[in-house]
């Protein structure tokens, strides 16, 4: 029998016996277990009222129970379990006993996926998308019974309807607009009155919310992503919960979350935990207050809370093969357990890929959080990437800022000369915008061209680059009306809309022209090992001008940025001879002509320029 199938035949087994003999049992998280871990240790969260009364033995070759932990809350029981490295696939059969009454509870174990990470990498582009936002593949799912929230597409933050289904049908088209992974803003259930849509108020660890699809869809999306050669990264938040979520009608123990006498927001000065004179106060308040009214904060100091949500990431990565975890606000949660976290995700699959949201304005401060990074506070994260703020703020006034000595593109290349504060700066995820910030067309003030220079630097500097959805047909959206302004649907998405990015049907010719100029980009920079990993020299600003190259043995690509609104600009061989000795000539990418002599040539006002040299 296959694994999967496997998989499904106990876990159907499991919830058969429930209802005849485990009426005190309501709940088992994680829901099922993988053989062959690496860490032999798996720790149950029982739920059941007066639970904790009983004593548990498990039936099962190669597992046995080691000790129980109990909370004052007499409904949680939690039991830690050792699985010896030779345990078989199969249910372990566990036997709660309480005075002369015993129920049993058969757990099932299937087997951990073999082979390394794929992990994801500076050859990647990762597509950032809003599953309620994307695509509607099952109109039948935007209503589901139990779920509080009703579909409203009417409504900047109401559900639209977007699905795990809608995703799936939509590779073929992400495959060929150029990206190789998908990450996806939270889909686990968030069963919250209102703002449910966006997903990072999470109601439960171990479901799919219903209105994306069910958790097997999601392993059908990893799975289908990976027929085709990309990679899915998956959207978690172990800062807070939402407050619908069932932990809050009978909280485990008073320290699962930060209680405070009256509702006490965190004063999000992530800075605080790196700054060597922060009043203690001010941290103290940073980690613990809460993100929101409706977003209570988790204690992560509690070694149980720790090995919950530890265990959910390992489930999820064994349960769906996916590539990549994106870690919501990762200097909120308690930093000594997102470090072992980290380590002990990564420590279980060798390779796999961790991006941390890390949002500061400095590259010394981002610096802090990344992986190798040795601080003098002796903190090390353990995290394979950073999401490169810095780099992103310089691009929003780069190429629309009057060029200076320290502004307009001046601002990438300082940025960049920061680099000797990381260890790996290849590793940082970097991009134009995302799901939090004004979109980038809109912050270029509809500048087509704008928009061209900021997809041409960040497809070919240093970095993961990041886009977000609809960035191919220049949408907008406007923080200032509301971040549902920023995620709107996907035109073509849903039944009935006119314009259709998949089909092109009445696309303006400037989303046409977006397109086509994207999808070029994307699919050029695919195979283009000297992008992903080559070596990237920068030549001082001049004249809003900013002229950089990517080189490795083999290759050499030239790239120039003109700022200018109205210079036509003149390059000289000459001028950047270091790089450009024994080239003669260029084939440029955008415009796929031949420069037949680089000795002198010119660069149009606002207009970028990526020559492969030869
Ligand atoms: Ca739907
Ligand atoms: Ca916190």
């Amino acid at each position: 029998m296959k694994r999967t199938q496997l998989f499904f035949a106990t876990l159907l087994l499991s919830l058969a016996v429930l209802p005849v003999n485990g009426q005190a049992i309501e709940r088992v998280d994680p829901p099922s277990w993988f053989t062959g871990m690496k860490n032999s240790s798996l720790q149950l969260m029982v739920y059941g009222k007066g639970i904790a009364a009983s004593d548990v033995s498990a039936d099962y070759p190669g597992v046995r129970v080691t000790t129980l932990v109990k909370t004052e809350n007499p409904n949680y029981l939690f039991v830690n379990l050792d699985i010896s490295p030779e345990t078989l696939p199969g249910n372990i059969k566990l036997i709660f006993t309480n005075g002369k009454k015993s129920i049993s509870h058969l757990y099932p174990l299937s087997e951990k996926p073999a082979g390394k990470a794929r992990g994801i990498n500076s050859s990647d582009v990762l597509y950032l998308l809003m599953p309620d936002r994307f695509v509607n593949g099952d109109p039948a799912n935007d209503a589901v019974e139990g779920l509080t929230e009703q579909p409203d597409r009417s409504r900047p933050g109401g559900r639209h309807g977007g699905d795990l289904k809608g995703i799936i049908n939509s590779l073929d088209y992400l495959k060929d607009l150029g990206v190789t992974a998908i990450w996806l803003n939270p889909f686990l259930e968030n069963n919250q009155q209102r703002s449910s849509y966006h997903g990072y108020s999470t109601t439960d660890f171990y479901r799919s919310d219903p209105r994306y699809g069910t958790n097997e869809e999601l392993r059908q999306l990893v799975s289908q992503a990976h027929d085709r050669g990309m990679k899915v990264v998956m959207d978690m938040i172990f800062n807070h919960i939402g407050s619908g979520h069932w932990w809050m009608k009978d909280l485990p123990s008073r320290d699962w979350i930060h209680q405070f006498d009256e509702f006490t927001r965190t004063n999000y000065k992530a800075s605080t935990y790196m700054d060597p004179y922060a009043a203690k106060c001010d941290i103290k308040l940073m980690e613990q207050g809460w993100f929101d009214h409706s977003m209570p904060d988790l204690d992560q100091s509690n070694p149980l809370v720790e090995t919950y949500l530890t265990q959910n990431s390992l489930w999820w990565i064994a349960y769906s093969g996916l590539d990549g975890i994106r870690m919501d606000t990762y200097p909120y949660p308690e930093p000594a357990m997102m470090s072992r976290w980290a380590k002990h995700v990564t420590g279980e699959f060798p390779g796999f890929f961790i991006v941390g949201e890390v949002w500061f304005d400095e590259p010394a401060q981002m610096s802090y959080w990344a992986l190798g990074q040795e601080n003098s506070d002796g903190y090390r994260s353990n995290l394979p990437s950073v999401t490169d703020f810095p780099l992103c703020f310089a691009t929003h006034t780069a190429f629309t800022s009057p060029a200076s000595s320290n502004d307009g593109v001046a601002r990438l290349y300082s940025v960049l000369s920061q680099d000797f504060l990381y260890p790996e700066p290849l590793r940082n995820v970097i991009f134009l915008d995302n799901h939090d910030m004004t979109r980038y067309f809109t912050q270029t003030g509809k500048s087509l061209n704008v928009y061209k220079l900021g997809l041409s630097f960040i497809l070919t500097t240093r970095g993961i680059p990041q886009v977000y959805y609809g960035t191919e047909i220049v949408m907008e959206g406007d923080k200032s009306k509301g971040d549902g302004d920023l995620r709107v649907d996907l035109p073509g998405g849903w039944a009935g809309d006119t314009k259709n990015v998949f089909t092109g049907a009445n696309l303006t010719d400037e989303e046409k022209e977006a397109f086509d100029f994207t999808r070029n980009l994307l699919n050029w920079r695919k195979d283009k090992e000297v992008i992903h990993t080559g070596k990237l020299k920068h030549y001082i600003t001049d004249d809003g001008l900013y002229v950089y190259f990517r080189y490795n043995k083999k290759e050499s690509v030239m790239v120039i940025l003109n700022s200018n609104d109205t210079k036509r600009q003149t390059i000289t061989k000459e001028k950047y001879i270091e790089s450009l000795d024994g080239f003669s000539k260029g084939h440029e990418v955008i415009t796929g002509k031949t420069i037949d002599d680089l000795t002198s040539f010119e660069i149009e006002p606002k207009t970028a320029m990526i020559i492969e040299l030869n």
